[in-house]
């Protein structure tokens, strides 16, 4: 075999593999804290997240999944569930990760589960717990945590009261659990709190993890580290303790930007992806990892982005799967500095894009996700639809 046919085997081996979670905020009207740039066709209801979900699956074939957010697309709770089910059957696209929402009510000003006010805490536990059902209920395997809880000024939060409320809330969703399902604690060091954020970092979320249970993994949004901080390396330590649960992918320049994936540091991703192939490559282990986008899109157009941000991870994804383990190994062994690098360098310079056309002509798919969308009338049909309910919305901040 061709060393090009290895190549090209061995990418589209990785993109049979590849699924990517998309997320149903991603395809509606959201913005920053200085107001939101409205768009005719953006979704509002969760018939429109699922339609739109459905069309990005229809043009990638890797979408399968879409993430919800409790409060925003079941706001009813259980009662919900039959017409997601529903939706889910009409569009083709199933319900992926539950996420619960413990930032947005008036209740939560101190914190959720981390709060001294204990009917904030109460409610909070509550939420958790329904989020846990609501997903059984969805077929849904993991349950995605990501709490806002902290502090703005020293001296106003006993951290270490308040981690001890961590452990209680998170061992309590973890015995909810079913035995398939999975809970996966996001970090982030700051924002919306501004002295200290609960779970910080990728140890903090480690330790709560494991103080929880066997159900309970590190998810890690690649907008949540400080400038600087060497996510690949965060990944490697959590494949290595079998605790690396997922990522919230997405790009930025300087804090959570939430950008679309690969528009800033595309070779942060490739590193991240290839750190995930070396660890299966040297294990033989298949790593469990749940890859989802979590992007708002403020200027661009919502699908566009989200078809963008799943065409450029197949492309990072597949670069790192034809990187040279084997040589790589040796050359890190007879500490090769320059040709271990290499290794690195010629798959990330690859151009895989034939590659991945071929795949997608091979699967009845188009070669060109984003010209076939803009070809397909998708947009216009939605914008006919939506738009006059979109302009009526507000966009204020204050
Ligand atoms: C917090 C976060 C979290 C989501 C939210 C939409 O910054 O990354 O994952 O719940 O964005
Ligand atoms: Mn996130």
């Amino acid at each position: 075999m061709t060393q090009r046919a290895k190549t090209d085997e061995l990418i589209a081996h990785a993109l049979d593999a590849l699924q990517i979670e998309l997320p149903s905020w991603g395809f509606a009207n959201t913005g920053t804290r200085f107001g939101k740039f409205l768009q005719p066709a953006a979704a509002s209801t969760i018939e429109e997240k699922f339609s739109d979900a459905g069309e990005v699956h229809h043009l990638t074939g890797v979408c399968p999944t879409i993430a919800l957010h409790v409060l925003w697309d079941l706001p009813d709770g259980a009662t919900g569930v039959a017409n997601i089910k529903a939706l889910a059957e009409k569009f083709r696209v199933r319900p992926g990760s539950i996420n619960p929402n413990v930032f947005q009510d008036q209740l939560y000003k101190y914190g959720s589960v981390g709060s001294p006010v204990p009917v904030a805490r109460t409610a909070a536990m509550a939420h958790l717990l329904e989020s846990a059902d609501l997903a059984k209920q969805l077929g849904s395997r993991d349950v995605s945590l990501w709490f806002a809880d902290g502090s703005n000024y020293p001296g106003t939060a006993n951290i270490r009261q308040r981690r001890k409320w961590f452990e209680e809330s998170l061992e309590s969703l973890h015995e909810r659990l079913a035995p398939d399902q999975r809970m996966l604690v996001e970090y982030k060091p700051f924002e919306p709190a501004f002295y200290h954020t609960d779970i910080a970092d990728w140890g903090m979320a480690l330790l709560l993890a494991k103080k929880a249970g066997p159900k309970a993994k590190v998810l890690v949004d690649t907008g949540h580290h400080y400038q600087g901080q060497n996510i690949e390396q965060i990944v490697a330590w959590l494949l290595g303790d079998d605790m690396l649960g997922g990522f919230h992918f997405n790009d930025r320049r300087y804090a959570d930007d939430d950008l679309t994936l690969g528009s800033i540091d595309p070779y942060q991703i490739f590193r991240i992806f290839h750190e995930i192939f070396y660890f299966e490559w040297e294990t033989g282990k298949r790593a469990d990892v749940a890859y989802m986008i979590d992007q708002s899109h403020n200027l661009k157009g919502k699908i566009e982005a989200m078809i963008q941000t799943v065409t450029t991870a197949q492309e990072l994804h597949a670069k790192a799967a034809i990187v040279d383990h084997e040589k790589l190994a040796t050359c890190q062994a007879k500490c090769a500095l320059v040709d271990a690098e290499v290794c690195l360098k010629e798959a990330f310079s690859t151009d895989v894009r034939p590659a991945i056309r071929e795949w997608a002509r091979s699967h009845g798919l188009p070669e060109d996700p984003l010209d076939a969308f803009r070809k397909s009338g998708y947009l216009e049909r939605i914008t006919e639809v939506r738009s006059k309910r979109n302009a009526a919305s507000v966009s204020s901040y204050a």
